[in-house]
């Protein structure tokens, strides 16, 4: 194992043990960057087609009208209809795609608002292969407003069951041209949080393509159970190259279907899921939105496989119930009359 000690993501003082029981020695973009370079790639980075190879044309969405900031604040008021049907599939599949769930206006205004976020902090980079920013809506009132909105919300609480829902964190993913993959996982086995009531959102800020860095959700609330029998690796790809062909040989179901514009994913804390690489000549943009059930708390050993989780509740230590200015109730149904 001596060498695997070399990745050079990992930050120095995380480097020392074969464990993953300490606290993240790095920001949350570093575990980004450590995470992402723990899929297997076939041993090659993927580089990025030529200008106009299939993928996404950014002038396809020259288009489409930008929401003012009332539209946008009755789209984000209005629930989305779902069937119980559709929850009971959620709880069984572990996860649920929904076209149409935000407008193309809706989606644009949230795209141009993360990027001129992430570019008032960062200048751009040829060398980058993945972008990051996690609290966007702490200084951003349009994105607040998006995740923060009742559609989200009540989203996410119908679909957990439970009366009250918190917000976990955002973040702002960006898969640069030529990065690579996202390895399998299970977001139940960052978050550290002693709940399995726990979901994200993922929108994708244009239409996107498989070969763009796009979501692949497996099929079944059970499949976690068959990442969870493979050891953690937190040097090299071994974790990632194992759960890909046991998601093989046990025929798991895997969605693969590209996104439309305006469609999201919703995945339950225990649904197990990566990304392709992006080898299209665009930035694959996307937009995450964790929630968790109201009344939940910190677990007792938070491990470095939650990164900095303390940014994203201040305060707020291990065992504890998390409810920090940063993890507001974002839908309560106990008060609908
Ligand atoms: O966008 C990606 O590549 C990964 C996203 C992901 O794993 C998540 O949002 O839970
Ligand atoms: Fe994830």
């Amino acid at each position: 194992m001596q060498e695997n000690r070399n990745n050079q993501h990992l930050p120095e003082g995380n480097r020392v043990t074969e464990g993953i029981e300490e606290k993240w020695e790095g920001t949350n973009e570093q575990w980004w960057n450590w995470y992402l370079s723990l899929a297997d790639n076939g041993g090659v980075a993927p580089a990025p087609e030529p200008l106009g190879s299939p993928g996404f044309d950014a002038s396809a969405l020259k288009d489409i009208r930008v929401l003012t900031r009332e539209e946008l604040r009755a789209e984000m008021a209005e629930p989305y209809p779902l069937t119980e049907e559709q929850i009971q599939r959620f709880q069984a599949e572990s996860y649920i795609r929904l076209t149409g769930f935000f407008s193309a206006g809706a989606i644009l205004l949230l795209r141009q608002e993360a990027l001129r976020v992430f570019y008032s902090h960062h200048e751009p980079d040829p060398d980058r292969r993945f972008s990051s920013m996690e609290l966007m809506w702490l200084e951003n009132e349009i994105i607040r407003e998006i995740v923060t909105g009742r559609r989200l919300g009540q989203l996410a609480a119908n679909l957990l069951r439970v009366p009250r829902v918190r917000m976990y964190h955002d973040d702002f993913l960006c898969k640069e041209p030529g990065g690579g993959r996202t390895p399998w996982h299970y977001d139940g086995h960052h978050y550290p949080i002693a709940s399995r009531n726990i979901g994200t959102a993922w929108i994708p800020l244009q239409p996107t393509p498989g070969r763009m860095g796009m979501l692949e959700l497996s099929k079944g609330m059970e499949t976690h159970e068959i990442v969870r029998e493979i050891p953690f690796d937190k040097f090299a790809q071994e974790h990632d190259r194992a759960i890909a062909e046991q998601l093989v040989a046990r025929a798991v179901e895997i969605d693969q279907r590209p996104f439309e514009l305006g469609e999201i994913s919703f995945q339950h804390c225990l649904n197990v899921h990566g990304a392709s690489a992006n080898v299209t000549s665009a930035q694959r943009l996307a937009y995450g939105a964790s929630y968790f059930e109201d009344g939940a708390r910190v677990v007792d050993s938070p491990t470095l496989v939650s990164g900095d989780w303390q940014k994203f509740m201040p305060g707020v230590r291990s065992g504890e119930p998390i409810r920090s200015p940063y993890n507001p109730v974002v839908y309560d149904g106990g008060r609908e009359g």
